[in-house]
């Protein structure tokens, strides 16, 4: 990184609250019955790592129902209070709303989704007063939440709060969705505006949730042609990722020129994931990340999906460290959760042998088509 980037303050906020465990009941406990340490477990390796030295680690507080109500609306927040409150499972109207099946309404579950977009409200204030200029909230990015319903794990949609809040200060905001699914609660939120726009590379195959993310979804109204979208196939690897990711989002910088930048970087995208679609590493993340972070431009930084903990835990300790301008030892430290790094017990991880469904004819053809939509805008 730049000297000059490497030099600015950081700051870093987790959610850490042990009361209400937040991913315990985010990530569906009976599906995941570990994912309530995953939290932990991103912010151990990170500590161990000796990382938080080099930032400013804050405790943000929870949201007011107010703050919540900038995108979602007071129907759904009552409902979801309600059922958090009595932990039921079975209410007659909760089916209008999302909750269920991937969304199950355990006791609890409205303090810890607001108290994840806590951490990214106050992560994006931090970035509107100049306490910092990259911010980080690894248990934020619930991307599927739309403003009256839960989807695809995601209760609130803390990006969409925190771009809002952004908005308060900042003309233009360009949305990155590095996670393996199309971000569609933010993309939809922001569909008929030009002020923000969004950018999401996501696997697109019939039947892959959440089925929307087509080449051809590029906004509405006003907003036609800033959203963009960069369906993809099995099995892509480090480089091709980087390479389409790079060369779209270069040309979005120059014409979009945006203002600040929040980037999701789900690590469902890595190979050896339950979710078994990409075959990336850490580092061809980092190297994504690393080409936005030389704009210089304020960046939030949030997490999203990620189904192997210990994997995600390496992602994302490695893009801390990518964002710090600091070199981790390859083999992870001694700390807590030392057992579940092994076998190997090393930082890097290893792609599969797949294929790649995304030959060189389909990236080219793909581009070419994004940046076609892309010159609309400008
Ligand atoms: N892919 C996937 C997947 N797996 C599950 C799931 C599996 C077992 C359970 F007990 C509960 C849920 N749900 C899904 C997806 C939602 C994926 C959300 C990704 C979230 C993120 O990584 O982007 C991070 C924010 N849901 C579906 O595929 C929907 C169904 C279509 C699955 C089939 N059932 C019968 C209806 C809903
Ligand atoms: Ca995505
Ligand atoms: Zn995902």
């Amino acid at each position: 990184l730049p000297n000059a980037l490497r030099a600015q303050p950081l700051f870093i906020c987790y959610t850490r609250n042990n009361l209400y465990l937040p991913w315990g009941h985010l990530l569906l406990p009976y599906l995941y019955p570990h994912q309530s340490e995953h939290a932990s477990m991103v912010h151990t390796l990170i500590e161990s790592y000796g990382l938080l030295k080099y930032m400013r680690v804050v405790e943000p507080s929870a949201p007011s129902r107010r703050e919540l109500a900038a995108f979602h609306s007071d129907d759904y927040l009552e409902h979801l209070e309600q059922v958090s409150r009595d932990g039921d499972d079975d209410h007659p109207e909760s089916q209008l709303y999302g909750l269920g099946y991937d969304c199950p309404t355990t006791e609890g579950v409205f303090e810890c989704a607001a108290s994840v977009a806590g951490g990214t409200l106050a992560a994006a204030g931090s970035l509107m007063d100049g306490s910092c200029d990259v911010a980080l909230n690894w248990p934020g990015g619930w991307h599927h939440a739309k403003k009256d319903e839960a989807s695809g794990f995601c209760y609130v949609n803390d990006i969409v709060l925190g771009i809002l809040k952004l908005r308060e200060k900042f003309e233009r905001v360009l949305y990155i969705d590095l996670d393996l699914h199309h971000g569609d609660g933010v993309e939809d939120a922001f569909s008929f505006t030009p002020k923000v726009m969004t950018v999401s590379v996501h696997k697109f195959s019939p039947g892959f949730f959440p089925g929307t993310g087509g080449i051809d979804e590029v906004g509405m109204g006003k907003g036609r042609y800033f959203a963009l979208n960069v369906p993809l196939q099995d099995g892509i690897t480090d480089d091709k990722y980087f390479y389409a990711c790079h060369t779209v989002l270069q040309d979005v910088f120059v014409t979009f020129n945006p203002e600040v930048v929040v980037c999701q970087l789900g690590a469902d995208t890595l190979a050896g994931d339950p979710m078994c679609s990409f075959n990336l590493t850490p580092r061809g993340i980092g190297r994504c990340l690393q080409s936005i972070l030389e704009w210089r431009l304020p960046t939030l930084v949030l997490g999203g999906g990620g189904y192997h903990q210990p994997n995600t835990a390496r992602c994302w300790a490695y893009l801390t460290a990518v964002i710090l301008g600091q070199t981790l030892s390859p083999e992870i430290p001694e700390h807590q959760y030392f057992t579940e790094y092994g076998p190997d017990y090393m930082l890097d991880i290893t792609p599969s042998c797949r294929t790649d469904k995304n030959d060189q004819q389909y990236l080219d053809n793909l581009i070419a088509r994004v940046r076609a939509n892309l010159k609309n805008a400008s």
